[in-house]
């Protein structure tokens, strides 16, 4: 009989037994995080034009897609911090690039250690954390992708192929757009070397092995392996194959509309300049259409590598028992309102690309309205993985979301800009709270493009009134920067400078 048993378990999709108990086996969990990929992929229609994303969608269509989900942080280090920490920035003081999170908060329960604790086996390639070699301690995981340009730790940038690398972080001209905006990475083009040389294809294939090799891998344990591509991040180099779905001609190119910034005060205008000369000087040289091809032509290479890795799950044995996450750090202007950049707390820059896939809980390609935010995911993959809970996280979990994606929810998406600004967005509108007691409001029912500021308007005092509840009430003071830190790649450690306390990243 026990046989019997036995066998209709292990014939039952999803339900393989993990161990002589009979606990059913934990879900694998695939973590994909791409790059500054706002909403312009197929299945968030944010591109007016046709964007090719057929792997993305595919993924969509398995999913829950959350159409209305936000970052924490609208650049790197924070938003990414955020994520695995499941705790916004004015509860962790990381609030921009310089803010190291490891040599700051060294306790910090994270993602993929959590699961490591709970019985995972956590695998790690590409860009999870911000990938400046201070942020991806090789204390998170069992094991990750070695830099292959040397033993540093994880760096992206290791290819010696790439003008732009860890050994010459900022080249002295710019080869490829032959235009020189704020930084060396800010460059775009086709590199003579094969597509499976691009180091965003070596980070795929690094999670397409470990899918293949399966079940070899991970000493029985179920995995949680974390994939994260660089693409579309600036520098936007594609094999030429990409950049020929974009004729030159059919590029749209963002409204110029002078006048939205007239009904914004003054420090969402100075958001709105930063890096202002980048975008006046593309229009200058004619060069904006151009640029934006290359950004499109990122995001599907991105797309086709997101492909290779979903292609290597499905025809794994793990495919049943596997749920898919897929996230954008935040968005990016490609000159709307007049901004060349992210670090606004506009649509463009907080609205992000959020899919989960998870085996028998809810309907594949169900369409979730209600704002959500990548904090959110922390304490979603706890429920849906069944680990041990945590106290004190700011995210909730999105399980009842994926049974029934119309249920009203309460609590707005907050984004925290790293000056102190704050957007709060909510099924229909999006609030901006400027430190200087400004505010922004628009309705998204009736301006989805956020062109016009309600702040003035009588009903909105109300409603104002309501959102700015969820203003964070004692935000962390920042952390310390990365300079009062001295960091030795070899040992892996930070030494902080003035008290000459070591932590620990190995
Ligand atoms: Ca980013």
């Amino acid at each position: 009989m026990f046989r019997i048993l036995l066998t209709l378990v292990i014939l039952l999709p999803g339900y393989l037994p993990a161990n002589p108990l009979g606990k059913p086996l934990q879900k694998n969990v695939l973590f994909i995080a791409l790059d500054d990929l706002n909403d312009w992929v197929g299945f968030l229609g944010g591109y007016p034009g046709k964007v090719h994303t057929p792997n993305l969608d595919r993924l969509a269509t398995r999913s829950t897609i959350f159409t209305n989900a936000h970052c924490t942080a609208p650049v790197c280090c924070p938003s990414r911090a955020s994520v695995l920490s499941g705790l916004l920035p004015t509860s962790t003081g990381i609030y921009n690039n310089q803010h190291w999170w490891k040599p700051n908060r060294p306790n910090l329960r994270t993602i993929p250690v959590h699961f490591r604790e709970n019985g995972y086996h956590a695998i790690g390639s590409g860009k999870i954390y911000h990938h400046t070699a201070g942020n991806n301690p090789p204390s998170e995981w069992d094991e990750f992708q070695r830099n292959f340009f040397n033993d540093n730790g994880w760096i992206r940038h290791g290819s010696p192929l790439y003008p732009w690398t860890a050994a010459k972080a900022r080249p002295p001209e710019f080869p490829y757009s032959g235009i020189k905006l704020y930084s060396g990475e800010a460059d775009w083009g086709v590199l003579p070397i094969a597509e499976d040389k691009y180091d965003d294809t070596l980070v795929a294939e690094y999670a397409v092995n470990y899918l293949s090799t399966l079940p070899q891998q991970g000493a029985g344990k179920p995995f949680f392996l974390a994939c994260g591509l660089f693409h579309p991040h600036l520098p936007w180099y594609v094999p030429q194959n990409y950049l020929d779905l974009y004729p030159l001609e059919d590029i749209f190119v963002p409204e110029d509309l002078p006048s939205d910034l007239e009904d914004i005060p003054q420090p969402g205008r100075a958001l709105a300049k930063r890096k202002g000369g980048d975008l006046s000087r593309l229009r200058k040289t004619g060069k904006w259409r151009s640029a934006i091809r290359h950004y499109l032509a990122s995001i599907s290479f991105a797309d086709a590598l997101v492909g290779r890795i979903l292609t290597a799950l499905q025809n794994s044995e793990a495919n049943r028992n596997t749920i898919i996450v897929l996230w954008s750090d935040h968005g990016w202007h490609l000159g709307e309102k007049g901004h060349w950049h992210k670090r606004t707390l506009w649509e463009e820059a907080t609205r992000i690309p959020f899919l989960i896939s998870a085996p028998g809980t809810g309907k594949p390609g169900q369409r979730c309205t209600e704002a959500v935010s990548l904090v959110d995911l922390f304490p979603t993959l706890i429920d849906l993985c069944n680990l041990s809970p945590l106290e004190n996280l700011d995210g909730i979990s999105l399980l009842p979301w994926l049974h029934d994606p119309t249920k009203p929810r309460k609590q707005p998406a907050i984004t925290i800009e790293e000056s102190g600004h704050v957007a709060i967005r909510t099924s229909r509108y999006r609030a901006i709270y400027y430190t200087s007691g400004e505010w922004e409001l628009y309705d998204h029912q009736n301006d989805p493009q956020e062109h016009t500021n309600l702040v003035n308007q009588p009903a909105s005092r109300h409603l104002l009134g309501e959102i700015r509840k969820w203003i964070p009430s004692s935000p962390a003071a920042p952390a310390m920067s990365k300079k009062a830190f001295r960091f030795d790649h070899k040992s892996f450690t930070w030494t902080h400078k003035k008290s000459g306390r070591v932590i620990k990243g190995k």
